[in-house]
Parts: structure tokens; C-alpha cells; sequence
């Protein structure tokens, strides 16, 4: 027999709660109609702006239709978790350029399992709670598969695409991961939210690459995100300058963001940052061997890159560190480094030798505003 719309209701009220007992702070309901989103996303594939990120190129019937990525499928139950830990310092590796900056959502354990066995136990427990004879499908995911999950969680209203193409939330911030369970059950669907950007442009006027060339539009193949952690080649030397010290991701469209005022702090463990990474020198991450980086980022998303890139992004930085005395230590690795490596050390090596052959007044601006955004917004964590 089919649910009545009360019992389906009840449902979805039960997943809300159960969604917040399992760390969740929100769980929001889209049908799977990706009209419109999907037809912007293959144009900008189209056009070249992902890069070197193949995964996005395939499958995309399955992007399109998530009925097609799991039969039955009819509503996506789209999922909030926030990740921000305490150890938040904004400003410390903005105003210091010989400390590592690395992007908030690193600093800990990996993501991905966590959330995944989070939102398992979700549907598991909701399943419990369910008539023997109601036959439930599901999948959950987490940036995982062919999803267009800012899409769905713009649609059920967890957030508005801000101009940065993040999900923004007004009470919230968007210092969070999505999470999403495809499921048969046709839920109520959610409204979606009004989008508050407004006139604002702080997230593009401060984006140190300008890597948002359109409102809700990136260049992924100049945002540092994509040039830390997914790009396998060289870094393109005119961006190497503008890349100041972020060594993995970047938050500065975020920091940016007036909206992140409101963001809480999570206090889950896993999240909070390891070996100091929130305030560690670049001297001393440069330091480590291939061992230690290995063993150091057990369970850390960083390991994913590799120990090789890994030393890209840090050469990079400590070229644009002005620590003349990081000179012999560059040169030292030179025998682990491949080519790729070698040209990247030789060049922060030219950098150090002649500070003056590159102008970093521009962007040295633009960090100072982007501190003084920081301090007037987040005076407590800055
Ligand atoms: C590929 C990818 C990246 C790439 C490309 C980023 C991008 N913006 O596309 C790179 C490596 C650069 C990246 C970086 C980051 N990412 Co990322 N990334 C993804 C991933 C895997 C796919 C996103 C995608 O499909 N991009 C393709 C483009 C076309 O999509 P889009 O920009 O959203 O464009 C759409 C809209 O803008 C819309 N659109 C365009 N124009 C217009 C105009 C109008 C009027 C409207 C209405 C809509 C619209 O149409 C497009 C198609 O949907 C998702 C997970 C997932 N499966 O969705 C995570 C995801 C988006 N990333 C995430 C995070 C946290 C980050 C970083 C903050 C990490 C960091 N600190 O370094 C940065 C932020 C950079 C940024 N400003 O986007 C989170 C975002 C959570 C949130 N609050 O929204 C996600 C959702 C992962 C997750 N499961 O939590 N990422
Ligand atoms: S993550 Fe950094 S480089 Fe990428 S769009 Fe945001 S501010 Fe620009
Ligand atoms: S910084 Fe301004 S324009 Fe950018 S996402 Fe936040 S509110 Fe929107």
C-alpha cells in the first residue's frame, strides 16, 4: 500500500531529528530535477574551466539523472555538517608569510568516511523506525559520485549559491560539507531560500588568484583549491605569486564572506587540527621526508596529493616567503624532488636570491584587507 502524505510526512520529520542526533545541524528534501543547474555545469566543462579534473567530464547521464546513479530514486535528502574547529586563528597565517596556511576544512581527519558512516547510521535508524512492509531504497554520498550537490542543496533551500558557487546559509555561514541520501520515498519537497548576496562582491574583489570570474562562475584552473590539490602538473608561473603561502585549499572566499559571522564551531575531534597545522612553520613542514608525511597524514585528505605535490605547493610558498635563509634548506631537497619538483624549488630559490624582481604589492592589498575583513567580522577567532 502507499504511504498516505501523513505518514510520509512523519518520516520526514523522524530523518530531521535523527540527522541532528548524528551530528547533522540540517537535512533539507529536492526532488531530483536537475534542470538548468545541469545545462550551466556541462557548459562549463565545456569551456575548459575544470582543468585537469577528468572525473568531471564522465558520467554525465548519471550527473544529470540520479535515478540513473540509483534506480528509484525520487527525492535527495541533502545534509548539513558543519566543520569549523576551534583552532580557527583567521589572521595568524595571513599576517605571518612563513607559516604554512592551509584550508580550515584539512587541518583534521579526513572527511568523507566520517560523514559517510554518519549518514549510514541515518538512514539505518530511520529505517527501524519504519512499517516491516515499507520498501525503502537508498544510497548515501558524500562528494563521492557524479552528484551535482550544490545544486540539490540549493534546490531543498539548505543554502543559496553564494557568489563564490558555495552554499551559504544566512543563520550559518558556509563552513560545511554536503552530504546527500537518494531516496524512493517521496517526501515532501523543501522550498528553496532566498539568495542575500545582494550588491556584495567581497569574495571576488578579494579572491587572491581572481578565480570567481563571474558571479557563481570559477576558473577552477586559477583558484588555489584546484592548483594545491588537484592539479598533478606544474604550477603556472604567473599564479605562483599570487599564491602567498596556502599550501592546501584556500578559504578566502569564505573569510571573506560577511555571512560567516553567524558560523558556529563544531566540536567534533576528528576536525580539530593536527601537528599544529593551523599555526606550523613552512620551515618545518619542508623538513619532513617522505615518511614522516606519509605517517603524519594517516587519515588526513592531505596524504591524498602525495609527497611529491606536497613539496610543489611548499616550494611555491617558501619562494613567496621572503626567508632568504630557506635558500640552502630548498636546495637540500633537490635529491628527492622529480623534475617537476627541481624547476619549482629552482624557482623559489630566484625568488629569495632577487626579492625585487616581482611585485607583490597587489597582492600583499589584498591580504591586508582581507585581514582587516576578518578582524572587523570575526574579532574573536581572527
Ligand atoms: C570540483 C569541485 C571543486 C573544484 C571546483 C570548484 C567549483 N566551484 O566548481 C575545486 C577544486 C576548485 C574546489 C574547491 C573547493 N571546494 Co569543492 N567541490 C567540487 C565538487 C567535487 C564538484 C563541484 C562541481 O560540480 N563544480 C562544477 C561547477 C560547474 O559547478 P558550480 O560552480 O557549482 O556551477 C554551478 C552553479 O554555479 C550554477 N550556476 C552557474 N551560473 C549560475 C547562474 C545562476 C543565475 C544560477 C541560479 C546558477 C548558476 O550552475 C553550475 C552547475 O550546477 C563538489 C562536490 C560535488 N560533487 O558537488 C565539491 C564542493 C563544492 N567543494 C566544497 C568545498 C568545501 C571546497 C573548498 C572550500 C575547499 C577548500 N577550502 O579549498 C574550495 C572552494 C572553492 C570555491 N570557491 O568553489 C564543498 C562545498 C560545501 C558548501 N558549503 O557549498 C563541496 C560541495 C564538497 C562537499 N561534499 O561538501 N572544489
Ligand atoms: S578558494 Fe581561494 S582561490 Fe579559490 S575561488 Fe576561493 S578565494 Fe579564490
Ligand atoms: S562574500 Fe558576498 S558575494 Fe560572496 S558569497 Fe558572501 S555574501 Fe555572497
Amino acid at each position: 500500500m502507499p504511504l498516505t502524505d501523513q505518514q510520509l510526512e512523519q518520516i520526514k520529520q523522524t530523518a530531521v531529528r535523527l540527522a541532528k542526533e548524528h551530528g547533522f545541524q540540517d537535512l533539507r528534501v529536492s526532488d531530483t530535477d536537475t534542470g538548468g543547474y545541469f545545462e550551466r555545469f556541462k557548459q562549463w566543462v565545456d569551456d575548459g574551466y575544470h582543468g585537469c579534473m577528468s572525473f568531471l567530464e564522465r558520467n554525465q547521464e548519471l550527473r544529470q539523472n540520479p535515478a540513473e546513479l540509483h534506480p528509484n530514486t525520487c527525492r535527495v535528502l541533502s545534509l548539513r555538517f558543519d566543520y569549523l574547529n576551534n583552532n580557527a586563528s583567521f589572521t595568524t597565517p595571513l599576517k605571518d608569510k612563513s607559516l604554512a596556511n592551509i584550508s580550515r576544512y584539512a587541518l583534521g581527519r579526513d572527511y568523507h568516511k566520517l560523514m559517510r558512516k554518519r549518514l549510514q547510521r541515518v538512514i539505518e535508524d530511520l529505517r527501524s523506525t519504519l512499517e516491516k512492509d515499507c520498501d525503502i531504497d537508498y544510497r548515501v554520498l558524500v562528494d563521492s559520485a557524479p552528484v551535482l550537490e550544490t545544486a540539490f542543496a540549493e534546490k531543498s533551500g539548505l543554502g543559496w549559491k553564494g557568489k563564490h558557487t558555495l552554499i551559504l546559509n544566512k543563520d550559518a555561514g558556509s563552513w560545511f560539507f554536503l552530504g546527500e541520501i537518494f531516496i524512493n520515498l517521496p517526501l515532501s519537497i523543501d522550498e528553496p531560500v532566498e539568495d542575500l548576496c545582494g550588491s556584495c562582491s567581497s569574495c571576488i574583489n578579494l579572491c587572491p588568484t581572481d578565480a570567481i570570474i563571474d558571479d557563481k562562475k570559477i576558473d577552477a584552473r586559477r583558484c588555489i583549491s584546484y592548483l594545491t590539490i588537484e592539479n598533478q602538473e606544474a604550477i603556472p608561473i604567473e599564479l605562483r605569486p599570487l599564491m602567498g603561502n596556502r599550501i592546501y585549499g584556500c578559504d578566502d572566499c569564505q573569510l571573506a564572506c560577511p555571512y560567516n559571522r553567524f558560523a558556529n564551531h563544531t566540536n567534533i575531534e576528528d576536525f580539530s587540527a593536527r601537528h599544529d597545522l593551523h599555526k606550523v612553520s613552512l620551515a618545518t613542514l619542508w623538513s619532513w621526508d617522505e615518511p614522516t608525511f606519509l605517517n603524519n597524514f594517516q587519515g588526513s585528505p592531505i596524504r591524498r596529493i602525495g609527497y611529491q605535490n606536497w613539496l610543489r605547493n611548499l616550494a611555491v610558498a617558501i619562494g613567496n616567503s621572503n626567508q632568504h635563509e630557506m635558500i640552502e634548506p630548498l636546495k637540500a631537497k633537490y635529491e628527492e624532488a622529480n623534475e617537476m619538483v627541481r624547476e619549482h624549488i629552482d624557482w623559489a630559490v630566484q625568488q629569495l636570491t632577487n626579492p625585487e624582481n616581482i611585485d607583490r604589492t597587489a597582492t600583499d592589498k589584498k591580504t591586508q584587507k582581507l585581514i582587516h575583513c576578518v578582524t572587523v567580522m570575526l574579532p574573536d577567532d581572527a
